[in-house]
């Protein structure tokens, strides 16, 4: 077999992939001709395989599309129309140096924003760092501010336990007894590949688990054995009326609490209503959530009896509008029921985010582009130029982070159109993009378009033509896996994983550091870079002594951190807290948190409490927009990404879903075509009617194009179309919270 490869002439490459989904996969690459004719799943007989999803089956679709962009391209036509005409790489680098010269000249460095970057999370070519290091030494840049994925789930992690690797590796989950899935569906999500496998052997081993989420989902379907469908937005309620049975019935581990944590009296005394006379009862939580307070009482009753219990304090109920206060509340349960530092328990801080380098485990990593501090760069200048803004964590938040010169992301399109005059550090006239897509994944998509108009510069790297490459005056085609090398860590069990550069790069795609490089040489920047792509890959893998073997690593693609036990976090705390204090302010977990005590916003209270949320089913609006719409993840993409793919459109139609119930009313049948609607915009989407779905709430999948008409009615049915900017107190985007109604599209509005 292995001589009829070689004789015709297909070499088998070993290597890693991700592609901003959480998980990391391992592939055997046929190569043949300089192209990757197949991808062959990993077969190591000995470990569990890291075996991909459909997206990583359907890469080698992506990186052969027609529709890739394969030369530099300068605009033609209005901002947003996608006409463009082809230019050469030199022509395309002169245009943006001198463009970005020209505005720093004019309007300072502060009005050029580049920030962001989530579109690939590997450590060399993703994120933004080479980026950030070309602006730095041109002078600096106004950055962004706020984690998309766990703004919320981050922040309360800091203040329970002073750090955000909060959560046990997935794989210990074997050891669970109870597995509580809160907003949780891996079977999409992934959330560090093989985590679907371990729950299925947890499973099999009678582990029971329970879904809480407002949609039946396909995890639930196939994992648990009660599905409790709740209200977006109101889990902290839910929170609160566990916590209540939990004290009412003296279930609480209270050793634990005496030896851990501090401030559980305080959060008792608020519970029970001393605070403000309202007790926290299973029936208050029930008229909240909808969940029956005979099911809150049961829950709250298993999670501190069925021991250990794994909480996964999933972070989409945390991007909802007072997202924080869940996190903090199931944290609190966690100490409470005497979870943390156990295996088979879990910190229910932020129970997901196997996305490098945000692991349970920490990689120990060799220095990144900018040097682990920003080496030899210094700080971005613009961010020191600014005071700190109100809103930040002393110990948490990046010093860099704090800087009132940051625009968190949500506000980005609200920041370009008004500048100084609408409060901002600066009036903003260039963009520099790469790796993200603002327009789409960013509310609001039609206050996007209107910013753009503004702008006098904007650059966009990519690999497609995206709702904002469409808004480019220069375009530069980017390289994709398997074109560049590139390192990524993750997974269910921690691994590091070589992503190899097997095929030159097709037409004149560049990867991400030689697009810098350029630029970099272009305006005059000296030592921006001494390493090739491998160097760099060489630098971090084993920069921090974990990985033996480089030859070998190069060779396999993969190494396996060899750990005796599956990583349980906080365990020295637990095992000896003497020598070891939670690297809170306290040395505790802390219930009570001093440092919110004393930042004194009624919104960041020192111990978890429920506000109503705003666009939730008590605000007033509700009369206006009856239906809750929350905007999960997709199957067949990664955000926008994989989303043009024949393969993975086969899979699923790009569907909102509506209960019977809201259909009916509205004489909605499935599959029709509907138009979503709220003051922010309307999008067209097909409905598929299901009782899959709690009724008040439409599930309208995120990631899909924005495809404006000329009315600006989005027939793409992109949810930022009518996702809100408003961010929580702490700074997290609340995707899960907004009002919108559904309507039939009228013959005449075709
Ligand atoms: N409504 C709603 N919106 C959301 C969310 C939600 O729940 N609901 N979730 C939010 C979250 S958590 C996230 S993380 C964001 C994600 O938002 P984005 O990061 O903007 O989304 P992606 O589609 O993953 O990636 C953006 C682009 O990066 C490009 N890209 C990939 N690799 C490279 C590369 O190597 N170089 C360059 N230059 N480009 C590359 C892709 O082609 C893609 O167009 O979306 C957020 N938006
Ligand atoms: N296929 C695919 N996988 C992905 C991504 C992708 O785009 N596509 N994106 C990756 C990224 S960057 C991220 S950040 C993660 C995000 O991962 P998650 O945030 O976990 O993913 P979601 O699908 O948004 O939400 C998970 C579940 O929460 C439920 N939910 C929504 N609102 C609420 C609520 O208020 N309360 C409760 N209890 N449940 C609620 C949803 O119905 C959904 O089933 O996924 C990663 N994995
Ligand atoms: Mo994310």
């Amino acid at each position: 077999m292995e001589d009829n490869k070689k004789d015709s002439g297909v070499q088998i490459i070993r290597s890693a992939t991700a592609h901003h989904c959480g998980g990391c996969c391992v592939w055997k690459l046929h190569v043949k001709d300089g192209k990757i004719i197949r991808m062959e799943p990993d077969d190591d007989q000995e470990n569990p395989q890291l075996r991909g999803c459909l997206r990583g089956h359907a890469m080698v679709q992506r990186l052969y599309a027609p529709d890739r962009l394969n030369y530099p391209m300068k605009r033609t036509g209005p901002r947003g129309s996608g006409e463009f005409e082809r230019i050469s790489w030199d022509e395309a680098i002169d245009i943006t140096a001198a463009e970005l010269t020209r505005i720093k000249e004019k309007y300072g460095n502060s009005s050029i924003i580049c920030g962001g970057g989530t579109g690939d999370v590997t450590m060399v070519q993703g994120y933004g760092a080479h980026i950030e290091r070309v602006l730095r030494m041109f002078g600096g840049y106004t950055g962004t501010w706020g984690w998309p994925s766990w703004e919320a789930a981050t922040f309360a992690s800091h203040v329970n336990y002073g750090t955000h690797y909060a959560m046990n590796c997935r794989d210990d989950q074997i050891n669970s007894r109870l597995i509580i899935l809160w907003g949780v569906n891996p079977v999409t999500t992934i959330h560090g590949t093989n985590t679907m496998w371990y729950y299925e052997k947890a499973r099999e081993n009678g582990t029971k688990i329970i879904s809480i989420d407002p949609q039946y989902t396909s995890a639930a379907a196939l994992l648990a054995d009660q599905w409790i469908p709740i209200i977006p937005a109101t889990d902290t309620a839910m929170v609160m009326g566990m916590a209540h049975t939990i004290i009412t019935e003296e279930l609480q581990d209270q050793d634990f609490l005496d030896r851990y944590t501090i401030g559980f009296d305080v959060f008792k005394d608020y519970v029970l209503g001393k605070e403000d006379n309202v007790p926290k009862t299973p029936e208050w939580a029930e008229e909240r959530t909808g969940v029956a307070a005979d099911v809150i009482r049961q829950v709250a009753r298993d999670y501190a009896t069925i021991k250990p219990g794994a909480l996964i304090s999933g972070i989409s109920p945390g991007r909802t509008a007072f997202g924080e206060q869940f996190h903090r509340g199931t944290a609190t349960l966690a100490a409470m029921t005497g979870n943390v530092g156990i295996k088979g328990g879990d910190p229910a801080g932020r129970s997901l985010g196997d996305q490098a380098p945000f692991h349970a485990y920490r990689f120990k990593m060799g220095p990144s582009m900018m040097g682990g501090s920003y080496g030899d760069v210094g700080d971005n200048p613009v961010d020191k130029e600014a005071p700190t803004r109100e809103i930040y964590l002393p110990g948490y938040t990046p010093k860099d982070q704090r800087s009132y010169a940051r625009v968190h992301l949500n506000k980005l399109s609200d920041a370009i159109l008004h500048g100084k005059a609408g409060g901002y550090h600066a009036d903003y006239k260039a963009l520099v993009v790469l790796n993200i897509n603002y327009v789409n994944q960013f509310p609001s998509t039609i206050k996007w378009h209107k910013a753009l108009q503004k702008l006098e510069f904007m650059v966009v790297c990519e690999q497609f033509m995206t709702a904002t490459a469409r808004y480019a005056d220069i375009l530069l085609p980017t390289a994709e896996i398997f074109e560049k090398d590139d390192l990524i860590a993750g997974g269910a069990s921690p691994f590091y994983g070589f992503i190899k550069k097997v095929v030159e790069p097709f037409g004149e795609r560049k990867s991400q550091i030689d697009i810098c490089n350029l630029l970099a040489e272009r305006l005059g920047l000296k030592n921006f870079n001494d390493k090739t792509d491998e160097e760099w890959v060489k630098q971090i893998a084993m920069g921090g002594g974990e990985v033996p073997d480089w030859e070998k690593f190069k060779e396999e693609g993969i190494y396996r951190i060899p750990l005796k036990e599956p990583y349980v976090a906080f365990k020295e705390q637990i095992e000896d807290p003497e020598n070891n204090p939670f690297p809170t302010p306290s040395g505790k977990i802390e219930i009570y948190s001093k440092l919110l005590a004393d930042m004194n916003d009624p919104f960041l209270p020192p111990i978890p409490k429920y506000f109503e949320p705003w666009e939730g089913k008590n605000d007033p609006l509700i009369k206006k927009y009856p239906l809750q719409m929350i905007t999960p993840r997709f199957r067949r993409r990664t955000h926008t990404q994989f989303d043009t793919l024949p393969w993975l459109r086969e899979v699923q139609d790009n569907n909102m879903i509506i209960n019977t119930k809201d259909a009916d009313a509205r004489g909605i049948e499935n599959g029709q075509m509907v138009k979503v609607f709220n003051d922010r915009g309307e999008i067209r989407i097909r409905a598929t009617v299901t009782e899959r779905i709690l009724p008040g709430v439409i599930g309208v999948p995120q990631g899909a194009w924005f495809k404006p008409d000329e009315n600006m009615i989005d027939r793409g049915g992109c949810p930022n179309t009518l996702n809100s900017e408003r961010y929580s107190p702490c700074g997290s985007f609340t995707w899960n919270s907004a009002l919108a109604e559904v309507a039939k599209v009228g013959e005449d509005e075709k």
